[in-house]
């Protein structure tokens, strides 16, 4: 804390330098205001990357004891900053500098609001007269409006007085309701403002009750147990809002209680083990048109569940309602209805309300048929069967399979371990084959199917969760976000990354017809990323085998050391687009 003299009257001017100094007054500043209130709130980290004007705050931040991890692009530093409120139910904070920082940092912010994660976006801005003026400062942009379209909140201080219920107000808006991105503008001049200390101690927040609970009424409580207890052919579908909930032990007696087949979405994998007797994972595209009544805990029914309709869930044509009745736990009370009709509505935090139904469920309840639970088992059983032959084999080259065997062997035997993924092939394939263990253990592209996330999620997942961290990416994918690397090394983390080498975006078969160029999905042949970890200390593996890829990956768990390993698949392997090839516009046009 600074101390300052007072501005001298013309009186005291006037006197001999001898005389008695005048009182001295305590002052906080800016900088110090922010790392306050930041603390008094709990929050621990900050992902950043430095530059005018918040160089000095990433320094004193370190100073005060707050981790303050560094990145070599804002994007990847909000990345991970949004996958940390996703881990804690705490807001991930992403600090960047202005204009082109701040940029950097929106797309992530934009990711977190998409896909409901509490994270604060605080970016350093210019002098306000000047760019109100449009006067050209230095990194000139009006970065509250270019935020707001893609935020749940934005707000700016000016006056460090102010500080305290700016962050207040930016930490309530992320985290309380549904989850979200918030923008926070700290104006440079703000930084040096210095307020009297014991007013600017005074005015910092300590935020009581961040995310309240939130209760459905008695009333919609029976529609929907009544809905639930009349299904022949019930379903309970988890999304990654139950896994944000926190609430493992009560999701997993709802399941086994009431006996209903599950359907985890792609981050809500482990929230019971992938190898629960109930999961219907592998029987997916028989339940979805089977089920009479659903149960949605914490899932959209946005493109990744076929919008609740059409020929994923039986419907006669490609926008046809499947039949199904539907009750759905959401804290956003704007959520039902915005696909299919909403039998059901329970609006409320999903803690309050799985507590709540299985107050009823414990009060008596009925197992659903034991034709309907058979025939989820045989279909399943079939399918797992299946897949186990096309694990067995070993082709050479490697392909998906062979090498997603190894992973999926290594995260059964580490099941703690978190898993990053990221891809098109390299993603689906990961998802379907590798089973997940416990709970909010997956972290992957989310609801926008975005590529760039992969090493943000990594050092994030790290270091909140000080677990080993696996990371499966598509050459791609790694692409996007590959120099943070050096961050990764830098922070000596335990993450190891298994690049899917097929020499491109799907495939590496792809040609120029004229001849000229590569073709737009295709990279340098043989690539060996393996070597930008040495680069920075860390090992590096090129592995051509399952054998040669399983001990890499043991080495790489035992030795905890962040480790690079190029496997290398068959570049004939994938299928354009992974999963969602019906999604091409070309697609579309052959069907209609
Ligand atoms: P997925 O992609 O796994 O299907 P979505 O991101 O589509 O999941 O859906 C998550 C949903 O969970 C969102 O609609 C969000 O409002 C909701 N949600 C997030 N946290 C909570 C919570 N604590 N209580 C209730 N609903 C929540
Ligand atoms: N840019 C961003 C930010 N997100 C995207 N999803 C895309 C582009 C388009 N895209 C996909 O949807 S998957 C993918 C891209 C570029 C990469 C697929 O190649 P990969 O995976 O090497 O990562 P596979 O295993 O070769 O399929
Ligand atoms: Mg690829």
């Amino acid at each position: 804390m600074a101390t300052v003299t007072p501005p001298a009257t013309p009186a005291a001017q006037a006197m001999p330098q001898a005389s008695a100094p005048a009182a001295e007054v305590q002052t906080i500043d800016g900088f110090q205001l922010v790392i306050d209130a930041l603390k008094i709130n709990g929050i621990e980290t900050i992902y950043g990357l430095p530059g005018i004007p918040i160089t000095d705050l990433t320094r004193r931040l370190q100073a005060s004891g707050l981790r303050m991890l560094s990145f070599r692009h804002e994007q990847n530093a909000g990345y991970a900053a949004s996958i940390a409120g996703f881990l804690t139910q705490k807001p991930g904070i992403c600090l960047t500098v202005s204009a082109p920082g701040f940029l950097n940092g929106l797309n992530a912010l934009a990711h977190a609001t998409t896909n409901c994660f509490p994270m604060i976006l605080i970016s350093g801005s210019s002098e306000r007269e000047i760019v109100d003026l449009q006067q050209g400062d230095y990194e000139e942009m009006d970065q509250l409006a270019v935020a707001k379209p893609v935020c749940k909140a934005a707000f700016r201080v000016l006056h460090a007085e102010d500080i305290g219920v700016g962050i207040a107000r930016a930490i309530r808006a992320a985290v309380s309701g549904r989850p979200g991105g918030v923008y926070l503008d700290l104006p440079a001049k703000l930084f040096a403002q210095s307020v009297e200390a014991a007013a600017g101690k005074a005015s910092l927040i300590e935020v009581v009750d961040p995310a309240p609970a939130q209760l459905p009424g008695a009333d919609a409580m029976k529609r929907a147990v009544e809905l639930l207890k009349s299904a022949k052919k019930p379903l309970i579908l988890l999304g990654k809002g139950a896994a944000y909930a926190q609430c493992d032990a009560d999701i997993k007696a709802l399941v086994e209680k009431t006996g209903i087949p599950y359907l985890p979405m792609s981050m809500a994998k482990g929230l019971l083990p992938d190898t629960h007797e109930q999961c219907a994972s592998a029987a997916r595209s028989f339940v979805l048109p089977e089920a009479d009544v659903v149960l949605l805990i914490g899932a959209r029914l946005n493109w990744l569940l076929a919008h609740g309709k059409g020929k994923t869930w039986g419907g006669k044509s490609s926008k046809a309602w499947g039949g199904q009745k539907f009750i759905q736990v959401d804290i956003s009370p704007q959520e039902a209805d915005s696909n299919v009709r909403i039998d059901a509505p329970l609006v409320g935090d999903i803690a309050s309300v799985v507590s709540l139904l299985l107050k009823d469920v414990n009060a008596g309840w009925t197992k659903p048929p034991k034709e309907w639970t058979d025939a989820v088992a045989a279909k399943k059983n079939g399918n797992i069967a299946k897949m186990a032959e096309t694990l067995a084999k070993d082709p050479s080259p490697m392909n998906f399979h062979s090498s997603l065997n190894v992973v999926r062997d290594i995260i059964k035997a580490n099941p703690d371990a978190m898993l990053v993924n990221e891809g098109a092939n390299a993603l689906d394939f990961t998802r379907s084959i590798v089973d997940m263990y416990k709970p909010r253990k997956r972290i992957d592209v989310g609801t926008w199917g975005i590529m760039g996330i992969g090493m943000g999620y990594c050092v994030a997942a790290a270091v909140e969760t000080k677990q080993q961290v696996i990371a499966i990416e598509g050459d791609s994918a790694f692409g996007f976000s590959g120099m943070e690397v050096e961050t990764i090394c830098r922070y000596n983390l335990p993450v190891c990354i298994v690049v899917m080498n097929n020499n491109g975006v799907y495939k590496g078969t792809d040609k120029d017809p004229t001849g000229r160029d590569p073709a737009p999905t295709v990279f340098v042949k043989g690539a060996r990323y393996d070597k930008i970890m040495e680069a920075f200390g860390g090992v590096g593996v090129n592995a051509t085998t399952p054998a040669e890829l399983r001990k890499a990956m043991e080495d790489a768990i035992k030795s905890r050391k962040p480790t690079l390993i190029n496997a290398v698949i068959d570049e004939t392997a994938g299928t354009e687009s992974g999963r969602i090839t019906s999604l091409k516009p070309s697609a579309a046009k052959k069907t209609k």
